[in-house]
């Protein structure tokens, strides 16, 4: 018997050619263009495999199949994805979904036909995943642990006062509230006892809000006896190796909040007006008075930003330590500032090399500290992330879970402020409650997705309520991710990186060169092209410089082209690792790179490359066969007016110039001529 599969396409060419080659394997091939005639026909066809593909007339593809998923959870599909992207809902289509196979054109004729056999061959589509991970953390527990004598309590406070007025309504509420919110924390830290009872709790609290139940002395007996199982309960989920709750630790340093940017200050500093500043500036400062310290607390957190004060260092020192701050993992684009005293201003080509975004005159006014380190901040562009449910302790939890990991993480407790805070904090991804009061995480999540500006954040939802169906609804409301509660710490850790991770490569792949790290000759034009403007309209300078590796075709031939690249992806990271964070760097084209530096002359710069020079030429590399060997490169300079004031003719004469270097015997760089 011949198999019948359902296709679901819109685009010609790819019907013709899916549709000849299944026939042509004698499968019969219904096809629709449009995705409710598809779904209408489902009940008269009964297809053994659908293939649809991302563009249909009438919806897309993925929300197509959230749709057929609503009437239809078995029949298996293959789906035929068009842009790379479309990866990224690999994981939500093939878990949540019950999608067996996603493929990419364009397509491979054999191949795809060999998928489809094999599809046709296997079983029905497996069942959809639950996601079933128990595993917890200590710390949460410990966490939970200390916050839970004072949630009991104030649930108890609630219930007594609620006896005394029976009719007081919102407080009817709030008992509710807090155990259905007990309920989801518990759980979430493994407390299982606790949680039932909760929810039993919860359930009674219902029960009498939908009127099933009347609030009368039994009620309440019942409630009070519950509430006493939960003491019962805390003893025995408690395990006793249970370490005690931490106080924050006292280390002179301001207490530890998920949300604030972490400011690394060097020098002897007046704790108060540290304070002050960080106050204004929302930030946790970290005081360091010498290098060595200044390293250890470096590596120790999640750095945002350093400023060193040069007053109070040599300031060869304080060069060298920017540059091992640049030097620990992590960190090769650290925002830094210089604070000085009359006497450096002179060694500014050693801050551009070392990397300082700016430089504050001392005694440095607090006005210009706190807009220094706003700056900074922003450059950083650590991931934020904002939770919006109403349970304060749970959305506690999560904070310093995301925190550690080095995000800056804000709760919102009262739904209705989720959209003001949304614009404030300008978040990269959101996790979201579905049941809060007078609102569900829904009708949220479809407020946001109706603003232009949010369409393609992140989200995620986090709910106590599982099963298929709300999952539909998270996805159908616009959710991009969907997580259960009880939520593993680190699953959902996990879950929030690969969503990062994602958005983040959406927005970098197009622009990155993978190999040295740095913009690709187009995007590098146009972030030039939006700095060529910005000194056009107020009137400043920048300059700009294309380098080249010397002889790098004698290293490819004699040491390999392995070696080749990995002299280009150390080029890169020097210059990465080098400069102010906005200055752009550009990979031009094989073993070209270019920069351009904002506000600055093509003076101060070529002393700051020429030490990048010095730096590379000193650089042992390996070749394939283990020997070693040293590369350098020529550069040309031009500054903007001066030697241009448009980009194509600046470009031009660093071209020219750069050439004159080689000429003159290569291993310099060229600014005039
Ligand atoms: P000059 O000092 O005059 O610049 O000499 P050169 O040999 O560096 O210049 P030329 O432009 O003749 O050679 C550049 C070579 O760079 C040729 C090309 O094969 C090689 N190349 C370009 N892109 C890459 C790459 O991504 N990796 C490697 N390993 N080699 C590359
Ligand atoms: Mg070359
Ligand atoms: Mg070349």
């Amino acid at each position: 018997m011949a198999t019948s599969i359902l296709l679901v396409d819109n685009d010609q060419q790819l019907t013709a050619l899916v549709k000849s080659l299944l026939t042509g394997r004698g499968h019969e091939v219904s096809h629709f263009e449009s995705g409710k005639e598809a779904i209408d026909s489902l009940a008269k066809l009964k297809p053994d495999l659908i293939v649809v593909s991302e563009q249909l007339s009438d919806i897309d593809g993925v929300g197509w199949i959230i749709k057929l998923r609503q009437v239809n959870r078995d029949t298996k599909v293959v789906f035929i994805s068009s842009k790379w992207k479309d990866t990224d809902v690999y994981q939500q289509l093939t878990k949540d979904f019950g999608v067996s196979l996603v493929v990419h054109r364009p397509l491979k004729p054999l191949l795809f036909g060999a998928q489809i056999d094999g599809e046709l061959k296997a079983k029905t589509a497996s069942d959809l995943n639950e996601v079933t991970d128990t595993e917890t953390f200590m710390q949460l527990k410990t966490r939970f642990a200390s916050i839970l004598p004072g949630r009991l309590k104030n649930m108890e406070d609630i219930i007594e006062q609620s006896m005394v007025n029976p009719d007081d309504d919102e407080k009817i509420q709030e008992v509710r509230r807090l155990s259905h919110n007990l309920k989801g924390t518990a759980s979430s830290c493994g407390f299982h006892h606790l949680g039932e009872t909760a929810a039993k709790i919860e359930q009674t609290m219902n029960d009498v809000i939908d009127g099933k139940k009347t609030l009368d002395k039994n009620t309440w007996e019942t409630i009070r006896r519950l509430v006493a199982v939960l003491h019962e309960n805390v003893k025995q989920d408690f395990p006793d190796e249970l370490p005690p709750a931490q106080e924050a630790a006292d280390n002179g340093q301001m207490p530890e909040d998920s949300s604030m940017a972490n400011i690394l200050l060097v020098g002897k500093y007046d704790e108060n007006d540290s304070k002050k500043f960080a106050q204004k500036a929302t930030v946790r400062v970290i005081f360091s008075e010498d290098a060595r310290d200044a390293i250890e607390k470096a590596k120790a957190t999640t750095l945002d930003a350093a400023i060193i004060d040069q007053s109070d260092m040599h300031s060869d020192a304080s060069f060298e330590l920017a540059l091992k701050l640049r030097g620990i993992p992590g960190l090769e684009t650290l925002p830094l500032a210089f604070i000085h005293t009359e006497d450096v201003v002179g060694r500014r080509t050693e801050g551009m090399h070392a990397g300082a975004s700016r430089y504050l005159q001392k005694p440095v006014k607090e006005q210009d500290m706190v807009q220094a380190i706003e700056y900074l901040i922003a450059l950083r562009g650590r991931p934020r992330i904002l939770i919006v449910d109403d349970d304060e302790d749970f959305t506690k939890i999560i904070e310093s879970a995301l925190g550690k990991e080095g995000m800056l993480v804000k709760s919102v407790n009262v739904p209705e402020n989720a959209l003001s805070i949304l614009e404030d904090f300008s978040p990269d991804l959101l996790l979201l409650d579905v049941m809060m009061p007078n609102t569900s995480g829904y009708d949220v999540c479809r407020k946001i997705r109706a603003l232009a500006r949010w369409q393609d954040l992140p989200i995620v939802f986090l709910t106590a309520q599982s099963g298929l169906d709300s999952r539909l609804a998270a996805f159908d409301a616009g959710a991009d991710d969907y997580l259960p509660k009880p939520v593993a710490t680190v699953e959902l850790l996990a879950r929030v990186r690969v969503r990062l991770d994602r958005m983040r490569l959406m927005k970098e792949r197009a622009d990155r060169d993978i190999l040295t790290g740095l913009l690709l000759r187009r995007a590098f034009v146009e972030a030039l092209t939006a700095l060529h403007a910005e000194a056009e309209r107020h009137k400043l300078e920048f300059s700009l410089c294309l380098m080249d590796v010397d002889h790098f075709k004698k290293v490819n031939d004699t040491y390999g082209h392995m070696a080749g690249d990995r002299v280009l992806a150390h080029f890169g990271h020097l210059l990465r690792r080098r400069f102010r964070v906005e200055d752009l760097r550009g990979r031009w084209g094989g073993e070209e790179f270019i920069m351009a530096f904002r506000h600055e002359g093509k003076e101060t710069m070529k002393g700051a490359l020429n030490r990048v020079l010095d730096e590379l030429v000193t650089i042992p590399f390996e070749g394939d066969h283990k020997e070693q060997f040293f590369v350098s490169f020529s550069a040309g300079m031009v500054s903007f007016p001066q030697d241009g004031t448009q980009i194509e003719a600046l470009i031009k004469k660093a071209d020219e110039r750069l050439y004159m270097a080689k000429e003159q015997g290569r291993r310099r760089i060229i600014s005039e001529g």
